[in-house]
């Protein structure tokens, strides 16, 4: 039966050796604690890291780590001393966390730790694709194992693999910093499905991959040459029911049963006459979750408003994390001093204003703390989506409480009934502060209401459905181009066609389809292995080669000049026969560039990278080399302004990959193909090309004809190629 393989650094259990023998404990973190809730309801497998390095146990203890791990479907990758070192603290935690974050002066890239990071991807994809079955999906989880969707995707192409990232994908300007930003994006494109939390990050993504891989992007799906990746946004939910229940349990327990954690909290509560009320904060301790901003705000808030000195209590729960990463321990000794300096500054004798937790408590005492709790002050300045928010809100079985979060973190995208902050403006916090404290219950029930519901209907598991379900309808938009796919079948079928014919014509669209694209294009010439395939095809009897294109007459002439190949230019306003001299197949003039060539030559001027090109017969206006945003909207308003003018003179504008040009209304490389299949009957025509100016050609030829299209676009043609190799491929077939 097929499974799923959900790989993430980290297993949802981690190993330790305890007196000789191995234990497991619960791995404590957003995506452990989320994708848990999926794991254990369905027929799965989890691949990641146990928490032992290869070093820390010997072969007597290696069938306890096994056997540890299979109780709870999982399989360890194994990593060395040196790897943690450099894949987890070095590159992840040291270049990729901090530069997801914003956090550019924490940003360090060494080379040695890029090296490790790689070969550590390599090490879970081995263990992946010793485990990877036919009918298996993957699903790889966050920014440790961006290089893994390529790395399986070379070994099993056709395997279905989704990726998450559960923090946030930064903007562009950012992103570009990082010197291996190209084989991160590779890396992750190896997958069918990116997911992201918000919107926000998916568009950074995209902009990323536009910018420096130069992909075309339709919508959110990003077009390679084999292939079509999908970008979405999926924010993620959490398991409600279990946070809800358990509060629910918690709060019918009698006094005796209670933990001890909460006995000291009905203390406190008590102590306050009714008016003591407990701030909650939970994290990982972490820079990006704004720990030393919301200390600073609350001595601010107990200064502006003395009357809440010795009532309102800040319980901050902070989780030791990547202790071994400087920045980490600069942290804890700031926080420390933070929380010394503003209990020392307000405590009373039975009072202090800051309880501070440095550890992780289990299950049950977190669900006393969200129970307890009035409010909840969470005020990360990066947070991908911030899962404790969500937990706070499941938790208040009476919907009293309220919840105040920071614009930064992806929930506030979703949680607008919150009060939301700048986490680096204290005199807002400290204002929102007081107005939670003092918020009317009605008003607390009616946010919390909106909240519940929302998060009871998308939880964790309707979140990883749809996921999947995404994930499962990328497989049929990807089925649909296999299926026109120029196959082995299918090859061997136009051959037969080819050889058994007695007149046989060809036409071969020129740039991306039997060249690639260059920066300029007259760096765009053909090659000898071009002319290898053109001379084999032409000296076959009875089989007519016809170049056609949208370049001007005299580049063609130029590079085909000396061949006897059939040429056609401009889309069709000129042909040049074997032995005659080229004439033109439409009747058409260019009086009308001294209308519009000042137009276009003044959008160049404010289009950095773009350029006029002049043909006989028409101007093109090519923005390949425009910053791709730029681009489209420069060639939107250039349709704009010269709409009227296009109209009076009888033109039309032709929009092709990257270029838009003008020329006389009615010329196409439809009309002239056609034009070119009167003079014989032709059993065999053939067309082949990447372009939106070669639809027209797909379009008139006679339904017999054999059309190709180079890349996956929407086409009209029968039949895709992925590139130019395979055309290459194809044509040669015919020799
Ligand atoms: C990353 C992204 C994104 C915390 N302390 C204890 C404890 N926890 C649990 C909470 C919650 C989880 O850990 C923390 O999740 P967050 O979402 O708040 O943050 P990250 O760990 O940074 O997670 C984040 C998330 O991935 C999911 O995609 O939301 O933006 O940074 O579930 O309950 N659990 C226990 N004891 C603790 O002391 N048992």
């Amino acid at each position: 039966m097929s499974k799923t393989i959900i790989i993430s650094n980290r297993l949802p259990l981690q190993l330790q050796i305890r007196e000789g023998a191995v234990e497991a404990i619960p791995s404590i973190g957003g995506l452990a604690t989320g994708m848990k809730s999926v794991h254990s309801d369905n027929d799965s497998v989890w691949i990641g890291w146990s928490g032992l390095t290869e070093e820390e146990f010997n072969l007597d203890l290696k069938n306890q780590v096994t056997e540890a791990l299979e109780k709870h479907q999982c399989i360890g990758v194994p990593l060395t001393e040196e790897d943690i070192q450099g894949f987890y603290y070095g590159f992840s935690n040291n270049t990729l966390w901090p530069l997801f974050h914003y956090f550019m002066e924490y940003t360090e890239f060494e080379k040695n730790n890029w090296e490790t990071y790689k070969s550590v991807n390599q090490k879970f994809a081995d263990v992946i694709l010793q485990n990877l079955e036919v009918g298996d999906t993957v699903w790889i989880h966050d920014y440790q194992l961006l290089l893994l969707p390529e790395l399986i995707r070379k070994k099993r192409p056709e395997v279905s693999i989704g990726f998450f990232l559960h923090i946030p994908f930064p903007s562009y300007e950012v992103f570009r910093t990082i010197p291996c930003r190209e084989e991160l994006l590779k890396g992750m494109l190896g997958a069918d499905l990116l997911g992201f939390h918000t919107y926000d990050y998916e568009r950074h993504f995209l902009s990323s991959v536009q910018r420096v891989l130069g992909h075309e992007i339709n919508f959110n799906n990003i077009h390679l040459d084999n292939r079509i990746v999908k970008v979405d946004s999926f924010p993620m939910g959490i398991d409600y029911d279990k946070f809800h229940n358990a509060a629910v349990i918690h709060d019918q327990k009698s006094r005796k049963d209670q933990t001890e954690i909460q006995q000291e909290i009905n203390k406190h509560l008590k102590e306050g006459s009714n008016q003591a009320k407990l701030i909650l904060s939970i994290d990982r301790l972490d820079y990006t979750k704004g720990i030393a901003n919301r200390l600073r705000a609350f001595e601010y808030f107990l200064d502006k408003y003395p009357q809440f000195r010795g009532k309102a209590r800040l319980v901050m729960l902070a989780v030791p994390s990547r202790a071994n990463v400087p920045q980490y321990q600069i942290l804890k000794n700031e926080i420390d001093q933070l929380v010394g300096r503003i209990n020392g500054k307000y405590a009373e004798v039975s009072w202090t204003p800051i309880w501070y937790f440095y550890r992780s408590m289990p299950f049950e005492n977190l669900i006393d703390l969200y129970t307890s709790s009035e409010v909840a002050l969470l005020t990360p300045i990066r947070d991908g989506m911030n899962l404790v928010a969500k937990e706070y809100i499941a938790s208040r079985v009476d919907k009293k409480g309220v919840l105040i979060l920071s614009e930064m973190t992806g929930a506030s995208n979703e949680m607008s009934e919150a009060l939301i902050i700048n986490p680096n403006n204290f005199e807002e916090i400290a204002d929102t502060l007081k107005f939670a404290l003092e918020m009317p219950e009605e008003e607390q029930i009616k946010r919390n209401n909106a909240l519940q519901k929302r998060l009871k209907r998308y939880n964790v598991e309707k979140w990883a459905n749809d996921f999947m379900e995404a994930l499962e309808s990328t497989k049929s938009a990807t089925e649909k181009y296999t299926l026109k796919k120029v196959n082995t079948v299918i090859k061997k079928e136009i051959v037969t066609k080819f050889n058994s014919a007695s007149n046989k014509i060809l036409f071969l669209d020129y740039d991306g389809t039997m060249v690639p694209f260059e920066k300029l294009p007259e760096n765009a010439k053909p090659t000898q292995r071009v002319f290898d395939i053109l001379d084999a095809l032409h000296q076959k009897p009875n089989t007519k080669i016809i170049i056609i294109t949208g370049r001007d007459r005299d580049t063609i002439q130029e590079w085909f000049g000396h061949k006897d190949y059939t040429l056609i230019t401009e889309h069709g306003a000129w042909l040049k026969e074997k032995n005659k001299d080229w004439e033109l197949m439409e009747r058409v003039d260019n009086y009308w560039f001294k209308s519009i060539a000042p137009i276009l030559e003044s959008f160049t001027d404010r289009t950095p990278g773009s350029l006029v090109e002049e043909k006989r017969y028409s101007l093109a206006w090519h923005f390949r080399n425009v910053d791709p945003d730029l681009g489209k909207k420069r060639a939107n308003s250039l349709k704009t302004t010269i709409q009227q003018l296009i109209a009076n003179h009888n033109l039309e504008i032709l929009e092709g990959d990257k270029v838009l040009e003008i020329k006389v209304s009615g010329v196409s490389k439809g009309k002239s193909a056609s034009k070119m299949l009167l003079e014989k009957e032709y059993d065999f025509i053939f067309a082949i090309g990447d372009d939106w100016t070669d639809e027209h050609m797909f379009k008139e030829l006679p339904n017999t004809a054999f059309t190709v299209k180079v890349g996956l676009k929407n086409t009209v043609a029968q039949y895709y190629v992925n590139d130019i190799d395979q055309v290459h491929e194809l044509l040669n077939a015919f020799k």
